[in-house]
């Protein structure tokens, strides 16, 4: 009987621990989130061919986003094609979306509609 409410509490703890993963109870390291007029993070680290998960939530803002400085998009090589845009790309509130870094390097991602929102995301090999 021991043996088997051992294997039930484990499992449960377990489906707790999935579950805590999987559905934001914890944010995975490689997510970015936007609020209203900035990034939630600073900086956010990745290997190279991974995605960084870019999230504006319901209370976040509208925002577009590129490879810049300060609120000029500014095509940097190696960086993703999306964001290398010169128009940026748009989200509005809700929006999420996986980008790909092919490429170590570092690459400040800026909002071209608000001054100083911005993350620096380091992309190592
Ligand atoms: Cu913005």
């Amino acid at each position: 009987m021991r043996v088997v409410w051992q294997l039930a509490t484990g499992l449960a703890a377990l489906a707790l621990l999935a579950a805590l993963a999987g559905c934001g109870g914890t944010k995975s390291s490689n997510e970015v989130d936007m609020g209203v007029a900035a990034f939630q993070q600073t900086s956010v680290s990745v290997k190279a061919g991974t995605a960084v998960h870019f999230v504006d939530p319901p209370t976040g803002g509208t925002h577009i986003i590129c490879v810049g400085q300060g609120t000029q998009c500014v095509a940097q090589t190696g960086a993703p094609a999306a964001l290398n845009d010169p128009h940026g790309i748009q989200f509005v509130q809700g929006d999420s979306r996986d980008i790909v870094f092919p490429s170590a390097g570092t690459y400040n991602v800026v909002c071209i509609i608000h001054p100083g929102m911005q993350v620096t995301i380091t992309v190592t090999s």
